[in-house]
């Protein structure tokens, strides 16, 4: 029997929903996106005290809190699916099957990483597990998705695209354009909007006249859902069925995923514009503490078993860790204009 959600809990996050298992998703399958949570956890992380210790390049902007979401939606996908990302892009090249040492590799300038180096957090692209990239430009990614299932819809082969991003990019001209597009010729491509109601000071009551983002959806004839984001088998189950429309021709749809930012905007924000003490609280409902408590009040696995994949999670990263600092090698100055200009003719 559903446990009773407390009035406090109903006030402060009213789309919070008690984790049950989809019924289609066997143990091996939930444990694994226990696994997936935990690896994006411990690799982001371990990326801030890497940025502190001046070990990583650029700016990078932590998944931590938001694992659910990536790790929900990319357990309902196939694998040849398409993603398409944003400037907080660790947790979704994780959950697509990414590797965390190339990624790593990346964020150190290494030129064994995605992008030899030269990229960084911000532009790791895996399209051989179908992550189109993360990009520093916010709702750049949508009409990329857009153009994916529209090329998928020509191909007829039945693949979707789901396109992450963020409250604050959903007031960009751009979502409205993809949406309305996708929507016009009936694309296989799902909106997923990770609502952690701030962009990077901003919070969203501050800037939008609807804040339930998965309203709009009725704007555009296609079907809007919310979901509580820190639930991953909730968001499971939406992009599952999602999924399953877009694969049928009936077109796109919103997914708005809602949670709340646990952490800085990006590394090394100390957030002077928000009240730390308001933030404390909603790291109850973070998906390990509740994955599980989960499993271990269903008694569907031992202790000792959860303790050993968060530990099998820890121990990936320090190989990724060791790899990238010790394994690899600095980009040689010789390659410093390759994959920068495409070579080829200027025609006037
Ligand atoms: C086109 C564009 N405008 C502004 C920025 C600066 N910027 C970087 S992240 C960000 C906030 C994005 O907020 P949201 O989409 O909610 O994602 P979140 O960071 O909360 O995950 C902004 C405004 C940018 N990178 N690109």
């Amino acid at each position: 029997m559903a446990k009773k959600i407390s009035q406090k809990v109903r006030a402060m996050f009213p789309c919070y929903t008690e984790l049950e298992a989809p019924k289609d998703l066997s143990l091996e399958a939930q444990l694994e996106m226990y696994y997936k949570i935990n690896l994006i956890r411990e690799f982001d992380t371990k990326v801030r005290e890497l940025w502190m210790e001046k070990h990583i390049y650029g700016l990078a902007h932590s998944y931590v809190g938001a694992e659910a979401i990536a790790v929900g939606a990319c357990a309902a996908l196939r694998p040849d699916d398409w993603i398409t990302s944003t400037h907080r892009g660790h947790g979704h090249v994780i959950a697509k099957g990414g590797d965390v040492s190339k990624m790593m590799a990346e964020l150190h300038g290494k030129f064994e990483g995605y992008n030899r180096g030269k990229g960084g957090s911000m532009h790791i692209a895996d399209v051989a597990h179908g992550m189109l990239g993360a990009t520093g430009i916010v709702g750049s990614g949508m009409p990329l998705a857009v153009g994916a299932a529209y090329a998928s819809d020509l191909k007829g082969d039945g693949k979707v695209a789901v396109c992450f991003h963020g409250d604050g990019g959903t007031h960009q001209g751009v979502w409205h354009e993809s949406v309305n597009m996708a929507a016009a010729w009936s694309l296989p491509v799902i909106f997923l909007t990770e609502n952690n109601q701030m962009a990077i000071a901003t919070r969203l009551e501050c800037v939008a006249g609807e804040c339930n983002i998965h309203l709009r959806s009725t704007a555009y004839c296609i079907p809007g859902e919310i979901v509580d984001g820190f639930n991953p088998f909730e968001v499971y189950k939406a992009v599952k069925v999602a999924a399953e429309q877009a694969r049928r021709g009936e077109g796109p749809s919103i997914i708005e995923a809602r949670f709340m930012r646990l952490l800085g905007h990006f590394v090394a924000d100390d957030q002077p514009y928000r009240d730390l003490s308001k933030v404390e609280p909603w790291w109850e409902f973070e998906p390990i503490k509740r994955m599980r408590a989960y499993f271990l009040g269903q008694k569907l696995v031992k202790a000792r078993d959860l303790n050993a994949i968060e530990q099998r999670a820890k121990d990936d990263i320090a190989h990724a860790i060791d790899y990238a600092q010790k394994a690899c090698t600095e980009p040689p100055a010789g390659t410093l204009y390759d994959d920068v200009y495409a070579h080829g003719e200027i025609i006037y």
